[in-house]
């Protein structure tokens, strides 16, 4: 077992928290006391103290004053503040990703992975921080210049999920940082002390490059901050991750507004497995994105869409492989699923299984709750496997659970449109080796979701590329490529240097 305390030490996280901070300064909230319990060992780790309305006030306000001085530095000079951020990360990242494992319950591999991400999202700002292009255009009137230029918004929230309790924080501040912004940080009520040792990695960078208090500010809180966040014109953009649930209610609330959001909710991601894929490929490929996270990653894979003629070898494998999962404490490098987040995850992974049951749904791989030594906290299930007919509602719907649903098609155009008729657009990929196949299905007739790769899963995206998907999954598009331009505002300028007023379209106004 790792040293959690001294783990816990490093990070200045102590038995109570306060959850409120703008920077260097921290306070205490005057919402509930929450504590967080670890799913690996049921144990309480830490009590945090949430913020109340008027604590989520003063940091607003905080950040407006903030974003004043901020926006006031020149991009490249933000950009350095990212590098440091970054560098203090790597000092860090034994201690935060161990924390992610134990808070959150993924592997350690994947909780050091998801501060790896937080690392290559600096580095990726801060050469984004030079290059905040606008285009120029060519003016249709003499002696005229056009271009546009990109401002920042002003305050951006951000309301992050447990099963990234970090990352896709820092996908979002960091890009929102360099552009000039500053940043207030909801995280999960079930991982509030990742986000507070994250706020204390950080606060030492304010320290020592004199920010001012309120650029990168943390409101540790419940549904109703979330809900002040999306009410609040005060806040420019809202960026959220979580159910489809919640970034429907969001969108409304900031839609009533005609303020800005950016979502990422839901996926329900599938693999179709041709006749003539590479199985030493595939099947890791679809074993990992099925069990990795225990399933609760927004790109875990779903659902396994098998040709007919290697339906029942794929099967077999499948099911060889998954007799092979450890699973068990996560902080321990051999094991390969660790628990789900908490007891109310498990009920839901027990309902689907109900339900599946009812419908009479073959199990390949038998599901279970497991219990006695070492799954006493009662978050562990064993990933499953089912067959299933595509069209069944609870297929359509997304379970956040190791559950993999196995289904058979003819042709390719079948396979697509069942990758198609879900109501999430997250993630997709093809295990092919025929050129045809593969074009078709990233043509524009081929999968309707943000990702579609071949010949690898459906989870495990580089930040360098736009993250997000379409239909229930919100639209949103986070982190790399040019993903920044959500976080800016865009300005069409227009110069006249000439001595006349000549008008577009060549309209006519002489006065005399
Ligand atoms: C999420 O599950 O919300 O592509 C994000 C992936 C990770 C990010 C997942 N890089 O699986």
């Amino acid at each position: 077992m790792k040293d959690i305390k001294g783990i816990l030490k490093r990070l200045q996280i102590q038995d109570i928290n306060p959850g409120v901070s703008t920077g260097q300064d921290f306070w205490e909230g005057k919402g509930k006391h929450v504590i967080s319990w670890s799913p690996v060992d049921g144990s309480e780790i830490a009590q945090v103290t949430m913020a109340s309305a008027e604590d989520y006030r003063r940091v607003i306000d905080c950040s407006q004053s903030a974003f004043k001085v901020w926006r006031a530095k020149p991009a490249p000079i933000r950009g350095e503040i990212v590098r440091q951020i970054g560098h203090a990360l790597r000092e860090y990242k034994t201690e935060l990703g161990t924390l992610v494992s134990y808070e959150m319950g993924k592997s350690l591999q994947e909780g050091m992975g998801e501060v790896q991400e937080m690392i290559d999202i600096c580095d990726f700002s801060v050469g984004l921080s030079r290059q905040l292009y606008g285009k120029t255009m060519h003016s249709e009137r003499p002696n005229h210049r056009m271009y546009e230029q990109w401002h920042p918004l002003g305050t951006v929230g951000i309301i992050s999920a447990f099963n990234f309790p970090v990352a896709v924080w820092s996908w979002n501040a960091m890009i929102a940082l360099v552009c000039g912004n500053v940043c207030v940080w909801k995280p999960s009520e079930k991982t509030p002390l990742t986000a507070l040792a994250c706020q204390h990695i950080i606060k030492r960078v304010f320290a020592h490059n004199d920010i001012p208090e309120g650029v990168v500010g943390l409101v540790c809180g419940e549904r109703e901050i979330g809900e002040l966040m999306a009410q609040d014109p005060k806040i420019n953009l809202l960026s959220a991750t979580g159910s489809t649930r919640m970034g429907r209610s969001v969108a409304e609330q900031v839609g009533q507004r005609l303020g800005k959001c950016l979502l990422e909710l839901g996926g329900n991601n599938a693999i179709i497995v041709t006749p003539g894929a590479d199985f030493s490929v595939a099947v890791p490929g679809i074993v990992f994105g099925a069990v990795g996270t225990a399933g609760q990653r927004c790109t875990s894979t779903r659902r396994v869409i098998a040709h007919e003629s290697i339906y029942e070898i794929l099967k077999t494998q499948l099911v060889k492989a998954y007799s092979q999962l450890k699973i068990g404490n996560p902080l321990d490098e051999h094991i390969h699923v660790g628990p789900l987040i908490d007891k109310a995850a498990v009920d839901q992974y027990q309902s689907t299984v109900d339900v599946l049951r009812q419908k009479q749904q073959k199990f390949l791989v038998e599901p279970e709750v497991l219990k006695g030594d070492p799954y006493s906290s009662g978050c562990y299930v064993r990933p499953c496997i089912v067959e299933v007919e595509h069209n069944l509602e609870i297929v359509h719907q997304e379970t956040f659970a190791p559950i993999l649903y196995l289904m058979q098609y003819t042709d390719l155009n079948e396979a697509i449109a069942i990758q198609n008729e879900v109501p999430q657009g997250l993630s997709s990929s093809i295990f092919t080796l025929n050129m045809r196949e593969a074009e078709q299905f990233l043509s524009a007739a081929g999968s309707d979701c943000g990702i579609a790769n071949v010949n690898i899963g459906t989870s495990g995206a580089e930040i360098g590329g736009a993250f997000g998907g379409e239909k229930e999954t919100g639209g949103g598009r986070e982190s790399g490529s040019d993903a920044w331009k959500a976080y800016m505002r865009r300005q069409t300028n227009t110069i006249n240097y000439g001595h006349g007023l000549p008008l577009a379209q060549g309209i006519k106004f002489d006065l005399e």
